[in-house]
């Protein structure tokens, strides 16, 4: 593989399932006595950022993630907002300094408040839109000013509940033109890393507009950002769109908008996103072989998107949660790469493939005939299709001889 392992993971930790979350769900409230939030007043978001950085260099965590309501004080308007989101900007500033540990990704909450509720940037109310703008606006800043690898947008709002108050058309033009701005925005003020787009079908709009890859690249193409803008695919939206993390990784690398990955996991029976910690490893493993064919992650990690169960009483919980998790991707991504190295899965792609190593204008068609001239060669039976061998017993069990 050449790098470290280390190199290809990239972990980082999340700022909100760890600091920001109580152990809440929709039908009960805290759980988990954790002394350090909520964070109502600057001096107590410090003492939380004096946890959390703890927490990630006991974990060697290289990186972290925060949106900017886990991490500062909520104000009365957007003027505090943004006033607290500096402050804490400049305490992160200093505890990276101090720990080494880097920003992988920043993003906006644009999902807590009641004025998000029927959508942020697609809201049919332009006063949200133009809130929304500005809050994103604040965030990039601060990625941007804490060295931040990434930006990432996840539209949890931005879809519908019933189609019969909704305009479609109008809330993909809204959802488009925020995007360009934050592209924009991108380039004014020199931020370096890219910008992702967090793609999951549901939950908490009954739908949401970034389904999948698939449906995000779709959305890129007909706004013209497919050159700017990459996704960061999470395991357990994968498994909601009826998809595995594999399909959604591979598509993406396959179109070349990889950018980072949100590592938990949701199994085959959840309904909604249960943010579990990873825990099964040929699935990990074929996500990183995915990767690792596409040359790695460059800008993008690891990030752990998962949060102790409810259930969970104990602080300690937070670290042997993180560890198993990185075992997981540790063990993952040593399989992926023994499939690389082992180099008999080319040889399927050869086996499976007609001329295979041979340019276009060689094999049987030069790609440029009509329907009637395809259609002649094959009645004259100058092509004829044979049956090929694609051996999918063991493709679809050779991870297991890896892990
Ligand atoms: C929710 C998402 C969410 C995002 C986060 C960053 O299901 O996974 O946690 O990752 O808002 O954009
Ligand atoms: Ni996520
Ligand atoms: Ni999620
Ligand atoms: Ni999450």
């Amino acid at each position: 593989m050449g790098k470290r392992m280390e190199d290809h993971l990239r972990f980082a930790t999340c700022y909100w399932h760890n600091f920001a979350w109580p152990g809440s769900d929709p039908f009960g409230g805290q759980t988990f006595d954790r002394p350090w939030f909520p964070a109502d007043s600057m001096e107590l978001a410090k003492l939380k950022a004096d946890v959390a950085f703890e927490m990630f260099t006991l974990l060697k965590s290289p990186y972290y993630c925060f949106h900017d309501a886990d991490a500062r004080p909520e104000g009365a308007n957007f003027a505090e907002n943004t006033k607290n989101l500096n402050e804490i900007v400049d305490y992160f500033a200093q505890k990276q300094e101090e720990t080494g540990v880097k920003l992988l990704w920043g993003t906006a909450n644009l999902f807590s408040q009641v004025k998000f509720m029927s959508g942020a940037s697609t809201n049919p109310d332009p006063d949200v839109f133009a809130f929304c703008a500005a809050t994103i606006k604040t965030c990039m800043d601060a990625t941007h000013r804490l060295g931040g690898e990434n930006y990432v947008l996840w539209g949890g709002r931005e879809g519908y509940e019933t189609l019969l108050n909704t305009d479609l058309a109008k809330e993909d033009a809204q959802m488009g033109r925020m995007l360009n701005l934050v592209v924009e925005h991108k380039h004014k003020i020199g931020f370096k890393g890219e910008i992702l787009v967090e793609p999951k079908p549901q939950e908490p709009s009954k739908h949401q507009y970034d389904y999948d890859t698939a449906t995000v690249y779709g959305f890129l193409k007909r706004h013209g950002l497919e050159n700017e803008v990459k996704v960061n695919i999470e395991q357990g939206h994968a498994i909601l769109a009826g998809h595995s993390f594999e399909h959604e990784i591979a598509t993406a690398t396959s179109l070349g908008i990889l950018g980072s990955i949100d590592m938990n996991r949701n199994d085959y029976q959840s309904g909604w996103d249960t943010d579990q910690f990873p825990n099964n490893v040929p699935e990990v493993a074929l996500a990183y072989y995915h990767i690792l064919q596409d040359g790695g992650l460059k800008t993008g990690g690891t990030n752990f998107d998962a949060k102790l169960r409810r259930q969970s009483l104990d602080a300690e919980d937070l670290l042997i949660a993180h560890i198993g998790g990185m075992d997981v991707c540790a063990r993952g991504l040593k399989a992926a790469a023994a499939m690389i190295e082992d180099g008999t899965l080319p040889n399927f792609l050869k086996d499976r493939y007609a001329d295979w190593d041979k340019p276009v204008n060689q094999s049987m068609l030069a790609g440029n005939e009509s329907l009637d001239e395809i259609a002649a060669r094959v009645e004259a039976q100058e092509i004829n299709p044979k049956p090929r061998s694609g051996k999918q017993e063991y493709l679809e069990n050779v991870v297991n001889r890896f892990v």
